[in-house]
């Protein structure tokens, strides 16, 4: 008997986050009727003026229509709009923002993981492929303060690309986890070097990409959140130094001040450190 191979699908992966997304608790926003129309109008008017000045023809506009079901269907919204939309929306809120950069939160956070306290392990398979890596770092105020307690919660992809709670075979809370600061506001985490992201190629968001030319990938990252009381929340990703695709990220979401360099401490692990600074609020 041959068993097959379950290879991850964009419809599995959409699925999970549009259900995870819908799961969230979130308040919505108090929007004013003038604000939904300024905003609507300007994004109508974009859609208009791109009909007007391509020439869009009705085969075209059908196929659009199709193309936004099936983004619907499979459930790539919140894959479409984080990594198409979300910089932007990051970009204008980090105008008002003091304290480390901010990234992108993208499709794949899962909260409530499991709390580590420092120094710790994420949680990996017995034979988890990629090479080893630390991530070190104080979490402190804008004012240089170290913050005792606080939380680090870091979730990202393994050697293949693939995140857990999304794709098949990887078990739950593999590579997550909520690390709490030391006394000094220290933390120091052992994982796996993380490999570039693809979009699904088989998912109507990947279909776009191809017929557009563009390519699928985003730079190897982390991710993190990093929270303290009375303090702002930093949601950020950091990426690495000479990594493919760290100039061309399909979701647009690097920044100079977020890439780590890590060195090889003598014993086959490559060390990085980051600090976090948080603003009070
Ligand atoms: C990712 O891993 C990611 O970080 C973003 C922002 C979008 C898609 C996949
Ligand atoms: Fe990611």
């Amino acid at each position: 008997m041959t068993t097959v191979q379950d290879s991850p699908t964009a419809a599995g992966s959409g699925a999970n986050a549009s259900s995870n997304f819908k799961s969230a608790e979130r308040s919505g926003p108090d929007v004013s009727p003038e604000r939904v129309s300024a905003v609507v109008t300007a994004v109508l008017q974009g859609v208009h003026a791109a009909i007007r000045q391509h020439g869009v023809t009705y085969p075209e506009f059908q196929a659009a229509k199709a193309w936004l079901m099936e983004v619907g269907e499979v459930g790539e919204w919140p894959l479409f709009m984080d990594v198409f939309v979300e910089h932007v929306v990051e970009e204008v809120a980090a105008d008002q923002q003091q304290g480390t950069k901010g990234s992108i939160l993208g499709p794949y956070y899962l909260p409530d993981q499991v709390r580590l306290s420092s120094p710790c392990e994420l949680p990996h398979r017995a034979d988890e492929k990629g090479e080893p890596l630390g991530l070190s770092g104080q979490v402190r105020d804008v004012d240089g303060t170290p913050l005792a307690g606080a939380d680090v919660d870091i979730w990202h992809a393994d050697a293949d690309g693939y995140y857990s709670g999304f794709a098949p075979d990887i078990p739950l809370g593999n590579l997550r986890g909520v690390v709490t600061t030391d006394a000094e506001g220290n933390f120091e985490i052992r994982t796996v070097q993380p490999a570039p992201y693809q979009i699904p190629t088989d998912g109507p968001t990947g279909k776009l990409i191809e017929a557009a030319g563009w390519h699928p990938w985003r730079p190897a990252h982390l991710h993190l959140m990093v929270r303290a009381d009375g303090h702002r929340t930093i949601t950020t990703q950091l990426y690495f130094a000479g990594g493919e695709w760290l100039d061309s990220d399909v979701a647009e979401a690097t920044k100079p001040e977020l890439v780590l360099d890590p060195v090889d401490d003598g014993s086959g692990v490559r060390r990085a450190s980051y600090d976090f600074e948080l603003e009070q609020g």
